[in-house]
């Protein structure tokens, strides 16, 4: 897969896409992730790539120069699949969505500032918005390293299998992972359940079905009292 990211302040992906498993998919060549500084496309001895809004209002806009020359420049290259803008006001990411966007084999994803990016770019190259929650950020490169980060680990083969995604939460049965355990088997007087310790590979498999399970009811209780 290829990821191509529009960002005014590019450093905020750094440590998401050079560090860990979205890099060693990267040196893989599983993933290709570009992020394209929109300063490289601005005008001007400023290079300015945003401007206060028409109409008056607090914060700054992102200016349509720059994310439309490099756009162009991309869509010149080559087809995408999906252009992505990340917005507050867009459809909500969950585990299906990133299932999709898995399979795809070619992204655009544009950030833009809190106040958000000039209509005209969404009008003319957006095909889909997303949130990554109902709460604002300061920018759409935090929730462009989730989108990354969620997508790019599902890509098969960037996983091992001791990483594998078919066990994660939320895509198992109940929805819910059981509680793990590591070394010591006893902490701080906390002792490790068992169950675990008696290698007995059935008994593991239905306590961990069972635990899940009341996981998921739990948190289903705490989700519902957090509306
Ligand atoms: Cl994608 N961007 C911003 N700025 N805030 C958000 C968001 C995105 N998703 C939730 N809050």
């Amino acid at each position: 897969m290829r990821i191509d990211v529009l960002s005014a302040v590019p450093a905020l992906l750094d440590s998401t896409i050079n560090e860990s498993i979205i890099k060693r998919a990267r040196s893989r060549n599983l993933a290709e992730i570009n992020v394209h500084n929109l300063r490289d496309y601005a005008d001007g001895k400023y290079r300015q790539v945003d401007d206060s809004p028409f109409g008056g209002g607090a914060g700054m806009v992102l200016k349509p120069e720059p994310i439309f020359r490099c756009m162009q420049k991309l869509l010149g290259e080559r087809e995408y699949d999906e252009v992505i803008y990340l917005t507050p006001q867009g459809v909500k990411l969950n585990q299906k969505k990133a299932n999709v966007l898995s399979l795809k084999s070619s992204l655009i994803i544009i950030c833009g500032h809190y106040k958000g990016i000039d209509q005209r770019v969404i009008e003319k190259f957006v095909t889909e918005e997303i949130s990554i929650g109902d709460y604002v950020l300061t920018g759409g490169e935090t929730a462009a390293a989730v989108l990354i980060d969620a997508v790019v680990r599902l890509i098969p083969g960037v996983l091992n299998d001791s990483e594998s995604a078919l066990t994660d939460s939320f895509q198992t049965e109940s929805g819910f992972d059981s509680p793990v355990y590591t070394r010591p088997a006893e902490y701080e007087g906390m002792k490790v359940p068992e169950v675990l310790l008696n290698g007995n590979h059935k008994d593991i498999a239905r306590w961990r079905g069972q635990e899940g399970l009341k996981k998921y009811n739990k948190v289903k209780k705490k989700k519902s009292n957090n509306k």
